[in-house]
């Protein structure tokens, strides 16, 4: 087996499988080697059956397809499949906890309203009319503003855009034409679009990238996080512990994986519930993780331990201490139940779409989630009962950090310093060069990149020049494991600016420490927190988000969920750096637009580069650019 240079824990875990004769990623990733080049370029179409065509990219073999579509169509057609599967994962994420809100307020689903002022903010941002009205009246009416966005067949635009986008942005998509108004309609046009012998214009299908970038954008993570905090309260600062160290022997280890906290909420009230039952068993209490992003949500808003990211999500099961992997929608590796067999570890499948061979299916409703979770929990309980006594593998490293910064956490920080106008002191630093810019980190760990700390390295290299980085998702976990949400990371690996900044909002946050040079802003629904600071900074000073000194960055790109929301910040305006390429090289027409192009139609940029040292300088000039064009 090649040896990787994985992180420790990560690294005994795959030793540790091979020892045991259990394939895990990288022999996988090894026995597909050498990979498709026309696939990575984008080359390749099976749109119809006198396909499978491929275009080589040199110029010395066929340059068109069967029915004569260019590398340039095929390359684009393909691309915006891509965020139609990315974006239909965030729409689809966000109507599932529409539906189950909407449950709730007929009754018919035991969760409640936790967060009634983000739910009135929400309301008055659409339009309804609040006062001398019920809280369930208003929220079943931003129920069916949120319904419209995936049915209305007017103009539009959505009202989650017209709710969440800034102002000069909306009127550029105006003129662009690519302001969208139906999530659904968007997404079958885009499938209808790339089907055979429908568009052949690269450049029309890169606006029509665009356009899912927005469906995805607004309809997706706005619309999710918009609930998600409206029913389970807004996060708030709080201390967690992260990697695979915070798995436990004695107790009945749950870990929850996938997305959506609809589930997994009400499998940790069931754990908290039920502990009597496992201590009865031997346990010595219940010990829910959080894996993936379904574990950012639970961390965000009740200080869940992050246990692993994605890439970590099969090899923490060849711990053994796993007593039942609890999954809901995307990012599972079907490998999972393989490895869990080997153990006592129960895995459980509990949507109707998402099945595995080998999972123990339970079926989720949330108008039976009580009954569910605690047949859950205790299918754990039992997983602990036969693994009782037996050897697990817990490499014993975690880190700690604190986590828990939503918008509204930042500004009520913010607003110690300054009560009247809390983004001034913000702005202040950044004008002062003490904070030269912010980079976003999202998206996933890849095992492709992962041995070269692509995330982590990145990171450090920022905040060196002082520029502050935030995250979401699985580049969160990456950041926790790395020490970069613990203040003392401040003090080890910020330029002196930044570092003041720091201990000055440690200090207004009423810590004896500086706050931690990464923050934490929650899951991959959550990058729609990214946006509204973003969009809130460039209000606050009047001018287009393309104009701050700011950037994205997807630094180990994994999932088509990650293209749709890169496309999502290109349309706002964004650089956005990505590792590895997007599969576009084959098309001169689509890495022209994408790369140059867009900077005249949006502001945006795409930006490759495989190098940790180098992207970070690359952003950092960038950032150097966007100050000196607003003269600071
Ligand atoms: Ni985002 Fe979250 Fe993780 Fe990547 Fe998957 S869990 S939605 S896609 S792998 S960050
Ligand atoms: Fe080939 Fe055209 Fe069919 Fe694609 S649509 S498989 S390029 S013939």
């Amino acid at each position: 087996m090649a040896v990787k240079n994985f992180d420790r824990p990560t690294q005994m875990l795959v030793e540790r499988a091979a020892a045991l004769k259990i394939d895990t990623g990288v022999q996988r990733l090894e026995a597909q080697q050498p990979q498709c080049g026309f696939g990575q370029l984008g080359t390749c179409c099976r749109m119809c059956y006198m396909g499978p065509c491929r275009i080589d990219p040199f110029g010395e073999g066929a340059t068109m397809g069967v029915c004569g579509a260019t590398a340039d169509t095929i390359v684009c057609r393909n691309l915006l499949r891509e965020e139609v599967g990315g974006a239909s994962s965030h729409v689809g994420h966000a109507r599932h906890v529409v539906a189950s809100f909407k449950k709730m307020l007929e009754g018919k689903a035991p969760y409640r309203i936790a967060d009634r002022e983000k739910l009135m903010e929400v309301a008055s941002g659409l339009g309804i009319e609040t006062d001398g009205r019920s809280d369930t009246e208003i929220a079943l009416e931003v129920v069916e503003k949120a319904v419209e966005d995936v049915t209305r067949q007017d103009d539009g635009p959505m009202n989650w855009i017209r709710l969440r986008a800034p102002a000069k942005e909306m009127e550029m998509w105006r003129d662009l034409g690519i302001l969208v108004s139906n999530a659904h309609n968007e997404i079958e046009e885009a499938m209808h679009r790339t089907s055979m012998g429908n568009d052949a214009d690269p450049v029309n299908l890169l606006l029509a990238c665009l356009r899912i970038g927005l469906v995805d954008g607004y309809a997706g993570l706005h619309m999710a996080t918009d609930f998600q905090d409206i029913m389970f309260g807004t996060p708030e600062p709080r201390m967690i512990e992260a990697n695979m160290g915070v798995l436990e022997k004695e107790k009945v280890n749950i870990a929850i994986h996938g997305h959506n906290p609809v589930l997994s909420e009400k499998i940790l009230e069931w754990a908290v519930k039920l502990e009597d039952e496992a201590v009865r068993e031997g346990a010595r209490g219940i010990n829910v993780v959080g894996v993936c992003c379904t574990g950012n949500e639970l961390t965000m808003r009740h200080g869940v331990p992050m246990a692993a990211h994605n890439l970590q999500s099969e090899v923490i099961l060849l711990t053994g201490a796993v007593d039942a992997m609890i999954v809901d929608m995307q990012c599972i590796w079907p490998s999972s139940t393989r490895i869990a067999e080997c153990f006592d570890t129960r895995v459980i499948t509990t949507e109707s779409f998402v099945k595995i061979p080998g999972a123990v299916h339970v079926a989720f409703e949330p108008e039976h989630a009580d009954e569910e979770a605690q047949r859950i929990v205790r299918l754990a309980i039992e997983g602990f009962k036969e693994r009782k006594g037996k050897e697990v593998f817990i490499p014993a490293e975690k880190s700690v950090g604190l986590i828990g910064f939503s918008v509204e956490a930042i500004v009520k920080v913010l607003r110690k310093l300054n009560p009247e106008d809390p983004l001034k002191p913000l702005i202040d630093n950044i004008v002062d060069g003490n904070i030269y810019g912010a980079v976003g980190f999202a998206g996933c760990p890849s095992i492709k990149l992962r041995a070269t700390e692509m995330t982590d390295r990145m990171a450090v290299e920022l905040l060196r020049r002082n520029v502050l980085v935030v995250t979401t998702g699985c580049t969160a976990h990456i950041c926790a494991q790395a020490g970069l949400m613990d203040s003392a990371a401040t003090e080890k690996y910020c330029g002196e600016g930044l570092k003041a900044v720091l201990r000055a909002l440690g200090e207004a946050a009423g810590l004896d420490v500086p706050l931690p040079p990464v923050w934490h802003m929650g899951s991959c629904v959550d990058n729609s927190r990214i946006a509204s600071l973003l969009c809130a900074l460039a209000g606050r000073l009047d001018v287009k988000i393309s104009q701050l000194p700011v950037a994205g960055s997807a630094p180990e790109l994994v999932q088509e969920k990650a293209v749709s929301i890169g496309t999502w910040l290109l349309a706002l305006g964004l650089t956005v750096h990505i590792a590895p390429s997007p599969r576009i090289l084959g098309s001169p027409v689509a890495t022209k637009t994408l790369t140059e192009g867009l900077l005249n139609l949006t502001g945006g940029r795409a930006y490759v580069e495989l190098d940790p040292v180098k992207a970070a300088e690359g952003l950092y000039d960038h950032i150097t650019e966007k100050r000196k064009a607003l003269g600071i």
